[in-house]
């Protein structure tokens, strides 16, 4: 007897103990929660055998072909999930049985020394705490080479009508911790540098495009007159990628403790001259949060707006803040009655909060908690005010419930 290939080889599935979806690589490299098993949730473990009292282990998914070397689960520097190659320093998993009658285990990236652990926007982030979040039910199962075959033709047919590709590498925060404790207590923030040049100069150009087509008009609804842009300037890449190719995305959620979503619209908003002093905006008050409803209220996590012209002086269409005023809306909206908080907001009261008119140049960006009172202030200037807007999700919704009570907040993101 030659060196027989083998019948079969041993391979597993990973499925969340919080809802029995599998742990799955999806078509742009993100690991997703899928519902039913497949190529792409069925991994091979190879045991690196780092320490033998708690495994090193790669996970390799069964899809594709064998010659494909990047088939491995793997974190990148930027603590983003990508598929990889088994020499890639985030390819290390360390596994731990939590509960071995049940065969719940736990997978540790070594190079982010964190948990994998699911959202409930059905992704996997990492955490540095372990929570029932990071629990999966083991299966394994000898399959034989035939069926694996089969499976891996099938999965050479998905990649043909939907092709693996690369996932962008989220850059990470560059905020530090007193940064982050300002921004709780102020309710804003003013980053810079965080844009290249040339990001900066292709929403320019963008923009510019739109406005030589006409594109940005105005629309009125029960008297608010708003300025509405087409998705396909709202929603190009040369706006969206603002967030998600920049620090901007982990910067916010380093901000608010928790997971976000990448944006996939944005409000691009400008202001124009007008020489008597009236504001270039559709509301008539001093101030109002956004998504004022009581119901919600702070149903964004963050809002951030990237100065796409400069605004480094008064009167110049500023976003404009009424500092800390996060605290005084999280009280009034707690203890004032539906009406009580609606007739606040029409007569403008006094938030007894210092009106800041912020000053940026190109390329700033404001970080503003979604309870901050703001406004617009009046453009006097021979310019006009350019900027894109975006409201940050939360990837899991019920963190919202957190951000009604600033103060109270996660002081660290362990998601
Ligand atoms: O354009 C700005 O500076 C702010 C706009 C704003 O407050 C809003 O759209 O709610």
């Amino acid at each position: 007897m030659g060196n027989q290939p083998p019948e079969s080889i041993t391979v597993h599935t990973f499925k969340l103990a919080s809802n029995s979806k599998f742990l799955t690589l999806r078509w742009d490299n993100v690991a997703h929660q899928a519902r039913l098993q497949g190529v792409f949730s069925t991994w091979i473990i190879t045991d690196k055998g780092l320490d033998a009292m708690f495994p090193t282990v790669t996970l390799q998914f069964l899809g594709l072909d064998e010659t494909d070397q990047n088939r491995y689960l793997a974190v990148t520097s930027n603590s983003n999930f990508t598929a990889a190659n088994s020499e890639h320093p985030g390819a290390l998993w360390r596994m731990t049985t939590i509960d071995q009658t049940k065969n719940v285990v736990t997978l540790r990236s070594l190079s982010a020394n964190a948990y994998i652990r699911s959202t409930t926007n059905g992704e996997f982030r990492l955490s540095t705490e372990l929570s029932e979040h990071c629990y999966f039910i083991l299966s394994s199962e000898s399959m034989p080479l035939r069926k694996i075959q089969n499976m891996r033709a099938i999965s050479r047919k998905i990649t043909q009508i939907i092709p693996l590709k690369e996932r962008f590498d989220f850059p990470p925060s560059t905020l530090q911790p007193e940064q982050i404790k300002l921004y709780q207590q102020e309710g804003y923030m003013i980053c810079r540098n965080l844009l290249s040049a040339e990001q900066i100069s292709a929403a320019q150009q963008l923009i510019q495009r739109g406005i030589d087509l006409g594109a940005d008009q105005n629309t009125a609804l029960f008297g608010i007159i708003k300025q509405h842009w087409p998705k396909e300037f709202r929603k190009a890449p040369e706006i969206l990628e603002l967030i998600s190719h920049s620090s901007i995305l982990r910067n916010g959620e380093a901000l608010v403790g928790h997971p976000l979503l990448v944006p996939d619209d944005s409000q691009i908003a400008l202001r124009r001259p007008k020489p008597n002093g009236d504001k270039d905006f559709g509301l008539a008050f001093d101030w109002h949060i956004d998504a004022y409803d009581k119901f919600t209220a702070a149903r964004f996590a963050v809002l951030v707006l990237v100065a796409l012209s400069d605004w480094d002086a008064d009167n110049m269409g500023n976003f404009t803040v009424f500092k800390g005023s996060h605290h005084t809306v999280s009280k009034m909206l707690e203890t004032l009655s539906w009406n009580e908080w609606n007739k606040a907001v029409k007569n403008s009261v006094e938030l007894n909060c210092e009106r800041v008119q912020l000053h940026a140049r190109c390329g700033d960006v404001i970080f503003a908690h979604p309870l901050l009172a703001h406004d617009v202030a009046p453009n006097t200037s021979d310019s006009v005010r350019w900027a894109a807007l975006y409201r940050l999700m939360f990837a899991d919704r019920s963190n919202r419930t957190d951000l009604l009570h600033p103060g109270a907040e996660n002081r660290e993101l362990n998601d």
